[in-house]
């Protein structure tokens, strides 16, 4: 799901962090008492790494014994961990059965599943997954069913591209790829149903990935289109987008343009309307809603027709319909334009003008949608030496041809209205065409474009009988509609900027396309549902073809068969699925992931749907979730699914940033100069400063030999090129598992960019090394520690149970809130307290271990078996809190002496007047203002005051 790209962006290499790491830690300060990795803590990640490289060699097996000694001595998170991922393996303790009660409540909770990318997981995916896992540890525990599972988006380019370079298949390389991304996911400790896990690269998988592809053809939402692709002659092959930068292929740099191609489409505008309103109802983030309206971004207006005149200026048979949704502004279209690819084009461009605009179409093919859109861009284009007739007034208009207009929105043709447009005014001033105002209001001025609305003037038109002068735009465009539609120039209209989705790619490693093009005519036919899965052929060679045809012609044997029905030869389609295609509907397989009989089960559907809860990257905000839904309705309408929509709560996790990097400038000289000193910094040369030359003074960062020199600090996204990326596998070796989880969570709120900190995890492994203690005890003089627990059966005490309590609900209410950072700062807490106690109960130890289970699930289950318990505790109840110990029931009771404020105590609500005052007389505070005085009189307000009035007079004489 996270694209290839960015995954590969993502790690980096040079800095593998080996045991030795440790070793070499433990080697400096052996004797240290707990030495959470003691030499290291001070040093950035990058540093350590860098020393361990250069260490590495002069390691020993002496120092190997010393560091898991000195590990063991944090706590033995080396041992545990993986003792507990075994034991959840071995005991299928995640699995969610395939037979579940139903009448339990249900919590469905989806990661989107990950691309495996041959660089391995980055510390961006396990943000996401330690929320869900958490998620689904406290529904777990809180008696909920819960489907928790985990697959692969595996199709796509970098596998493939691989293939190519090396001759690897690309099935080879994605298995070693999921092999290592399921080692990576297991060593953190995710609860996954693991026996639910697909691949969508699977004939088992991908057989209702082309099943749904034939409900779709047969409803007539998938047929084929001459569209434009990226097509890069000196490569001979068609390009995906992200293969294409700046005009260019992102191999080789040799120019790409686009070229018209026969391509399977899928009808997703027909779903339009059901997209945009059904998003209504969904818990999802405002944010992504709005971008998902904007990409289906409706619009409403109206077509109207202009008649294409000939050379003496008389109507000819063809016309040219425009999409506009400012028909009020009708009398002011002062020329026309279509779009470079217009299918009209070449009937009304005029011979003198030919070549000029074939140059021109073939300028614009070199160039992107967006590009051509961008609004700063100067417009180009050309006359094509035809005029058109105003239907309005009868006027005849120029038409040019300009890439600012896109063949795909609307007709692929406008009316230009130079006076009310800003791009069609730009356009008429560079290429001096008339400028008519018909639009006018307060705001808008004699001569500048006014794009507003307001009340219409210079639109009248005696021949044709239209006169809209003095309306409101609004009433003016409804008139011009009413008026086009009885007089046959043109009719309401209602438009999308959505797309209809371009379904093909021509490449091999994808699903292939169920479909047979007959030899003799050419009729696509439907390959039969018992026959699939049909299953992709085995190719040695995936190289491009050189003709634009799809590697898979290339499979002849295959390619060639006959249409079963009539026996007629026939060819397959050679084309692939996107690979949006898998990660439409895997949802739904989750729930019933053998199924050979049906896409789903019905009863298993209608009890799993929809998911509660989907947790991914904003970069899948519009495309992922849109093709979703889209074919999530198909199936409702067809019958296979019960919900209107796939996903009832979308959270999207912020992006990890890498640690913070100095930046420091130096002048041609060498010397450095001050961030704040010069205003053309930009001239200098910049350097990267490494953290331990850098010091903080004030608000601000200096360079530790010079502190007049300030430096710049700010984190990049991680990459490889920066060097910052972090290898989630070294965390776990140096710190463990569940460190890193509640590091991940306690970065900062979850749907916020973070930056990475090395000390931050140092923090929270402290604190996890604490908990260890404060159950365990301390360490043995070999550092190693014993076995049981100091665990008691005493009684626990009022405040021991406030503090349980409180913890509890605070715990609860944040996971609930997916305010998870907060949660495991309520535990910091708890556990502070904790430590001021002279025993640990276990009416407060084990409730306590029961809430820490969803974050550190590998430390909570050991100390669970040290308290005796025989079994996992992932099905244990959640604890709740008693609402009885959750009133904070003492109060700070401010105490004056003759009227002045000389201190506080705390005491119970509702205390009687005695005991707070003899509670002030025994603190220390207010026992010098108290002792040996003789009290007049004291002035009590429960819960608010104390005051205390001495008699002068009469002095006690005390003995002392
Ligand atoms: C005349 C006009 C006058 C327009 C005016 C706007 C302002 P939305 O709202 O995004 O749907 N348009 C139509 N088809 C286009 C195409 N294929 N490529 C580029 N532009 C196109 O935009 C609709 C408006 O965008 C249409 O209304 C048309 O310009 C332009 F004062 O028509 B209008």
């Amino acid at each position: 799901m996270m694209s290839s790209h960015q995954i590969l962006q993502l790690r980096s290499d040079p800095f593998v962090v080996s045991p030795c790491c440790l070793h070499i830690s433990a080697k400096v300060s052996p004797n240290h008492p707990f030495p959470s990795l003691p030499f290291l803590r001070r040093r950035s990640h990058h540093a350590r790494v860098r020393s361990s490289a250069k260490k590495k060699t002069h390691c020993n097996l002496k120092n190997e014994t010393l560091v898991t000694e000195t590990a063991k001595r944090v706590y033995p998170f080396h041992e545990i961990e993986p003792k507990w991922q075994r034991y959840w393996e071995d005991n299928h303790t995640f699995r969610t059965p395939d037979d579940v009660d139903t009448s339990k409540p249900k919590f469905y909770v989806l990661d989107m599943f990950p691309y495996p990318s041959g660089a391995g997981l980055h510390v961006g995916h396990p943000l996401g997954y330690t929320a869900t896992d958490i998620l689904a540890r406290l529904r777990r525990m809180q008696g909920y069913n819960v489907l928790h599972p985990m697959g692969w988006d595996a199709f796509g380019l970098p596998a493939e591209q691989y293939a190519i370079e090396t001759g690897t298949h690309p099935k080879t390389t994605t298995l070693k790829n999921i092999d290592r991304f399921r080692l990576q996911l297991k060593s953190l400790g995710f609860s996954y149903d693991w026996d639910r896990e697909l691949s969508t690269t699977e004939p088992d998988y991908y057989k209702w990935t082309q099943w749904i592809f034939l409900q779709l053809y047969k409803r007539g939402l998938a047929y084929q289109a001459e569209v434009p692709v990226n097509w890069c002659p000196a490569l001979g092959t068609v390009l995906a987008n992200e293969e294409v930068v700046d005009g260019v292929s992102e191999r080789g740099g040799h120019p790409v343009i686009r070229k018209p191609m026969r391509q399977w489409m899928l009808k997703i505008t027909a779903y339009a309307d059901r997209l945009l309103e059904d998003l209504d109802e969904l818990e999802w983030p405002e944010s992504i809603k709005e971008m998902q309206r904007n990409w289906i971004g409706r619009s409403e207006g109206a077509e109207l027709d202009f008649t294409v005149l000939d050379e003496e200026g008389q109507e000819t048979d063809k016309g040219i319909t425009v999409y506009t949704t400012r028909p009020d502004t009708l009398f002011g279209a002062t020329y026309m334009v279509v779009a470079p690819e217009h299918h009209l084009l070449s009937y009304f461009v005029t011979p003198e003008q030919k070549q000029q605009v074939e140059e021109y179409k073939d300028f614009a093919s070199r160039k992107s949608d967006l590009e051509r859109t961008e609004l700063q861009k100067e417009k180009t284009g050309v006359f094509t030496g035809c005029y058109a007739k105003n239907p309005a007034n009868g006027d005849a208009i120029p038409i040019w041809v300009a890439d600012y207009v896109l063949a795909s929105y609307g007709t692929g043709a406008i009316m230009a209205v130079p006076a009310h447009d800003t791009r069609d005014n730009e356009f008429a001033l560079k290429y001096n065409i008339p400028i008519k105002w018909v639009v006018r209001n307060e705001a808008s001025s004699s001569d500048e474009v006014y794009p507003g609305v307001g009340i219409i003037e210079n639109s009248s038109s005696v021949e044709t009988g239209l006169d809209i002068n003095q309306l409101s735009s609004k009433e003016a465009a409804l008139k011009v509609i009413e008026w086009a539609e009885r007089t046959g120039n043109g009719k309401k209209k209602v438009n999308y900027k959505l797309r209809d989705w371009l379904f093909a790619r021509q490449r091999y490693w994808g699903e292939p396309i169920p479909i047979l093009i007959l030899d003799e005519s050419g009729e696509t036919i439907a390959v039969s549902e018992s026959e699939l899965p049909l299953t992709l052929p085995e190719l040695n060679d995936f190289t491009p073809t050189g003709t634009g045809e799809p590697p898979l012609s290339k499979a002849v044997s295959w390619v060639n068969t006959v249409d079963p029905a009539t026996g007629k030869p026939a060819k397959r389609e050679t084309s692939t699925m996107p690979q949006w295609a898998g990660s439409c509907w895997y949802y739904l397989r989750f729930m019933d992931p053998k199924n050979p009989e049906a896409l789903v089960d019905k009863e298993k559907e209608k009890y799993w749907s929809p998911v509660d809860v989907y947790v991914g990257g904003a970069e899948h905000a519009v495309l992922h979730l849109l093709y979703s839904r889209f074919w999530h309705k198909v199936l409702y309408d067809i019958g296979v699914v019960s919900t209107k929509e796939p996903f009832k709560c979308v959270i999207n996790q912020g992006i990890i940033l890498g640690e913070v990097q100095y930046t420091a400038w130096k002048d041609q000289e060498g010397n450095y100069v001050s961030a704040d000193t010069e205003e053309r910094l930009n001239e200098h040369q910049q350097v990267t400063i490494l953290e331990d030359k850098v010091m903080k003074s004030g608000d601000h960062f200096v360079l530790k030999e010079d502190p007049s020199i300030r430096l710049i600090p700010r984190a990049y996204k991680m990459s490889k090129s920066r060097g910052n990326v972090v290898n989630p596998d070294d965390v776990v070796l140096e710190y463990g598992a569940d460190s890193l989880r509640l590091y991940e969570m306690f970065m900062g709120p979850f749907r916020d960019s973070k930056t990475w900190n090395t000390s931050g995890i140092e923090g929270v492994h402290r604190f996890l090394a604490r908990t260890w203690r404060l159950v365990i005890g301390s360490p043995l003089s070999n550092g190693s520690f014993k076995d049981g627990t100091v665990v008691t059966d005493d009684e626990p005490t009022l405040e021991q149970l406030r503090s349980l309590h409180k913890c509890i609900a605070k715990v609860t209410e944040e996971i609930e809130s997916t305010r998870f950072n907060t949660g495991i700062s309520g535990m910091m807490e708890f556990v502070n307290a904790a430590y001021k106690w002279s025993n640990q109960p276990r009416g407060i130890i084990e409730p306590f271990v029961l809430l820490l289970s969803p974050y550190a699930p590998h430390m909570a289950e050991e100390l669970w078996s040290r308290l005796g318990h025989s079994s996992s505790l992932a099905y244990e109840n959640f604890p709740k809190a008693n609402p009885g110990y959750l009133k904070d029931t003492t109060i700070v009771l401010p105490v004056q002496i003759n009227g002045k404020t000389r201190g506080t105590v705390e005491v119970e609500e509702g205390c009687s007047e005695d005991d707070a005052f003899a509670l002030a007389s025994q603190d220390k505070k207010l026992e010098k203002y108290l002792d040996g005085q003789s009290i007049k009189k004291r002035i009590y307000v429960p819960g608010k005051i104390l005051n205390v009035i001495l008699d002068k007079t009469n002095v006690k004489v005390t003995t002392k």
